[in-house]
């Protein structure tokens, strides 16, 4: 029995502040969960959203030392920008703050001193990169060197992007500080770890046996996050940006971002509401939802409710309904390549238009998987669906109101069975929508509400009021009361998806009220209520607007491809002779598994016309193994071989990866025979 409670508490992912936001983080977060805070409301329901800005980190220091700044001064920058792109784009929150506040340093200070003094973090001393020069320990960002691996130049110190294994920064040849540039020389540091395998047995008995209801893909990244077992995980920083650890002795050390992001969830709550902000953090009669991306999936399942067990006093969320990820074009959404959508330059280029992004990021919500955004899917749903069928039903109805009735309300008189089926119809739409949003299915929440304007229509098609208007003004009356209830009951009904189309037509049809419990009524507008002038709720979209788009993704692309070239030159040339070294040859994979406690890496067994020779590569990231058993691939096969966790790998395995991370093995086009020599 699904368990009742008085409030709820949505959280939404703190954007970090070292860029605008885009079409992706909508799609993700911000859209749905503000669905969903406004269905509640409607229900009359105390609900809270918080947001704000996520402020710290080593990237805003990257951006800030680019730019020769101060990291306050980016992300007072970015705070702005982003927060009125939602204020733009209507997202209703109660409070949109930020992590560099005074109060939320206060408040991830104290938490983490409380975990402190009741020892529930391990201190250990690790060996780290110091830059003498610079005068700093250097995060894993900010050391580059030759990765081990793959022998790519650029590696940084926590991953190689070219064979994507995950990385210590000791493992790096020849390592170089991003800052100065010197050797950096390695000093002990002590650090703080939060003992995640301490709640292992907590966190598999309240996720994997108290929310199997929660999405597949929250829950399977949970199970084997768990299965994997949990390491502790360091919570402090050698940084100079971000909240500082509160224990003597740790000068120059703040805590890690992960640490006290989510932990800007209570700090924003306790700003909005000084006194009574405990009521949402630790009354178990307020329902806990995280709204997120799922890159935010393990620090909002296992590390911060472990955080929050630790501390012993909070609630734990009651679920993290997490989407999948929004594509552009059929690419991944990038900020660094500038592929994206951002909210700022579409408010510009369709302006008043906030509704028709909110409509086409619902329905094309990445609820379970990946989906992707385009252009002209945009420009069709506006066209066949806001336009053709929620804009011209509302618009008819209003329209023949005015013509035959002076734009008043008219008086319905008896109902035909047709019109009973219809309300029927209207009703059942209600329980449907609300089981939809109830279990965070905004996609289908929003085609169903569409459903209702297509009955409008068919009701319209097929009574077809304007010809009986000579003969039988009683029965147009009639079916023009019916339309036009139920135009007012898509008011209501699209508030949550389409807050300002449906305050606009609240407008249009002189309704004040918009309570969800009216929604199924056809009593929503009394007769003789007077309809302003009709005027069109959606306008098309002309091809000429989705071409400047596409131009403007095709500019970006080729600035990119100028980009990648110039960031990833050729190397230098080298004799033939040198080539003729390498033995590339092609070998059909047998077996491939995971390398327990290694995320990245993946173990081979190839074919390789020979006898059959092991490889391990960094590639777990971007293939799942079972689905390279049976590829034919490419590898080096007279590398030395090297030992990896313990494996000793004969050869590597040839992959492309683009500047976006995308990585693909590289096989023959055709069958060709295992030990075949690639020339
Ligand atoms: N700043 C957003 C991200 O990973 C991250 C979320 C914090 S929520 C506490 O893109
Ligand atoms: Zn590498």
């Amino acid at each position: 029995m699904e368990k009742k409670f008085k409030r709820t508490l949505i959280t939404t992912a703190l954007p970090y502040a070292n860029g605008p936001v885009h079409i992706g983080h909508l799609a993700g977060v911000y859209v749905p969960a503000d669905i969903y805070a406004r269905y509640l409301r409607m229900k009359g329901e105390e609900v809270l959203m918080i947001g704000g800005s996520d402020e710290h980190g080593v990237p805003i220091t990257i951006k800030a030392r680019k730019e020769g700044v101060t990291p306050q001064d980016i992300v007072d920058r970015y705070h702005k920008i982003i927060k009125e792109s939602f204020e733009e784009f209507g997202i209703s929150f109660d409070i949109y703050s930020r992590t560099s506040s005074k109060i939320h340093h206060q408040m991830a200070s104290d938490f983490f001193r409380k975990l402190y003094d009741k020892g529930e973090f391990i201190e250990k001393v690790s060996q780290q990169y110091y830059d003498e020069e610079a005068q700093q320990f250097l995060a894993d960002r900010y050391i580059t060197g030759t990765c081990p691996h793959c022998h790519n130049e650029r590696a940084y110190g926590d991953q190689c992007e070219a064979c994507g294994t995950s990385l210590n920064a000791t493992d790096l040849i020849n390592p170089k500080s991003a800052i100065s540039g010197s050797q950096p020389v390695l000093r002990d540091t002590k650090h703080w770890y939060l003992p995640l395998d301490k709640w292992e047995p907590y966190l598999r008995e309240w996720i994997l046996e108290g929310h199997k209801e929660w999405r597949s893909n929250v829950y399977g990244q949970c199970k084997s996050w768990i299965d994997m077992g949990l390491q502790p995980r360091a919570v402090s920083r050698d940084l100079d940006w971000g909240v500082p650890v509160p224990v003597e002795g740790a000068d120059g050390k703040v805590l890690y971002v992960w640490f006290d992001a989510p932990i800007g969830y209570i700090s924003n709550t306790k700003e909005l509401l000084p006194d009574t902000w405990e009521r949402w953090w630790k009354d178990p009669e307020t329902k806990m939802i995280h709204f997120i991306g799922k890159d935010n999936i393990v620090f909002h399942c296992i590390v911060f409710p472990a955080m929050l067990k630790a501390e012993g006093s909070y609630n734990l969320p009651e679920n993290v309904p997490a989407n999948e990820f929004l594509n552009l074009e059929g690419d991944k959404i990038s900020t660094s390549r500038n592929w994206a959508v951002w909210l700022h330059e579409y408010l510009r280029d369709f302006e008043g238009k906030q509704d028709v992004l909110r409509y086409v990021l619902t329905a094309n919500a990445p609820e379970t998987k990946d989906n992707d955004f385009t252009w002209r899917d945009f420009q069709a749903r506006n066209n066949n669906e806001l336009v053709a069928i929620l804009g011209n039903f509302i618009n008819r109805s209003i329209v023949l109101t005015h013509k035959y009735f002076d734009g008043k309300v008219p008086a319905a008189g008896e109902f035909t069975d047709y019109d009973r089926e219809t309300i029927a119809e209207m009703v059942n739409v209600k329980s449907n929508i609300e089981g939809y949003l109830d279990n965070y299915r905004f996609r289908d929440a929003q085609k169903e509400a569409m459903n209702l304007a297509r009955i409008g229509n068919k009701y319209l098609a097929d009574t077809e009021p304007w010809k009986l208007a000579k003969t039988d003004m009683e029965r147009v009356a009639t079916i023009l009361n019916i339309a036009l209830q139920i135009s007012a009951n898509l008011a209501i009904a699209f508030e949550p998806f389409l807050p300002f189309s449906s305050a606009k037509l609240r407008s249009l049809l002189g309704m004040s009220e918009c309570r969800w419990e009216e929604l199924g009524s056809t009593q929503l507008l009394a007769t003789g209520t007077q309809l302003s002038p009709a005027e069109l709720l959606f306008e098309k979209i002309e091809d000429a607007a989705i071409e400047a788009q596409l131009q403007r993704l095709e500019d970006t692309k080729k600035a990119n491809m100028l980009n990648e070239y110039k960031a990833n030159p050729i190397r230098e040339n080298i004799e033939f002779d040198d080539f003729m070294k390498l033995d590339i040859r092609v070998g059909k994979v047998l077996e491939c598994t995971k390398v327990p406690k290694a995320d990245k890496l993946l173990q081979f067994r190839i074919d390789d016309g020979l006898g059959g020779r092991t490889i391990v590569s960094g590639i777990a990231k971007h293939y799942a193994p079972e689905d390279l058993v049976g590829k034919n691939v490419c590898f080096v096969a007279n590398l030395a071989p090297r030992k990896l966790r313990g494996i000793e790998s004969q050869g590597m395995i040839l992959s492309a990866e683009d500047a976006d991370g995308r990585l693909v093995v590289i096989t023959p086009a055709d069958e060709v025979r295992p030990g075949s020599e690639v020339k």
